[in-house]
């Protein structure tokens, strides 16, 4: 639109435990948004492509040790690099769709108390992997911990539901959103 007026692209942000089918919907969102015509991008975090990602990518990996506090900050720092472009991109016009932002980076860091049927459904779909994050009772936590998060810019979705469900109940929501950001809702930030 060439920010002749206050239209924008929508940020929509996926999140949710390992193996809750963020990668899967995105890539649908993807494409269902691109045939309607959207000007649209597929980003995801931790972005192991820079310096920052490649290091946390190998603490993820097992194969370096990080304090806490340390992983945390390089988390928020692999977010800050890609700010300035994810602006420029969103004033543009451009719909850009997220697999994990900050509420990762705090559930994670800071997971507490338990969520077990969420859980365990989703381990039967093909096992955690083997990353450093990826055990049944980190995720037990960092479930309840989403839950503490969780505020009126949400939408919540089932994701034990068929792949189908989830996807056209995300379709609306982001449908929605993309129109409210097309009126004119201004950019904000996070946790002012
Ligand atoms: N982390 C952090 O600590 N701090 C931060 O600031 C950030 C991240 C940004 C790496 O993330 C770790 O970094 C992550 C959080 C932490 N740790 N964990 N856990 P990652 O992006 O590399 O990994 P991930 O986000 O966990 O992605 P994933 O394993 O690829 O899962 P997914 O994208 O949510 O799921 P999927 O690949 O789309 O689907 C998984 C399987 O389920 C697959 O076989 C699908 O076909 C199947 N599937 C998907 N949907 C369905 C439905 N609806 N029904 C049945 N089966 C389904």
């Amino acid at each position: 639109n060439g920010n002749r007026d206050n239209s924008r692209g929508a940020l929509i942000v996926l999140e949710g435990l390992d193996r809750s089918g963020k990668t899967s919907q995105s890539t649908r969102l993807l494409s269902y948004l691109e045939q309607q015509g959207f000007s649209v991008e597929s980003w995801r975090f931790p972005d192991r492509s820079t310096c920052v990602g490649e290091m946390i990518s190998s603490y993820l990996a097992n194969k370096s040790q990080l304090d806490d506090r340390t992983i945390h900050l390089l988390f928020s720092a692999n977010r800050w690099e890609k700010r300035s472009l994810m602006e420029m991109k969103l004033r543009s016009g451009t719909t850009l769709l997220v697999d994990r932002y900050s509420y990762s980076g705090v559930a994670f860091s800071s997971a507490k108390g338990l969520d077990v049927e969420w859980c365990k459904k989703a381990a039967e779909r093909g096992g955690y992997g083997g990353e450093r994050y990826e055990q049944l009772e980190f995720q037990r936590k960092v479930a309840q911990h989403y839950k503490m998060l969780c505020d009126a810019t949400w939408k919540i979705i089932d994701a034990s539901l068929p792949m189908e469900d989830v996807e056209k109940q995300l379709r609306e929501f982001v449908m929605d959103c993309i129109a409210t950001c097309q009126i004119g809702k201004p950019l904000s930030q996070l946790w002012l």
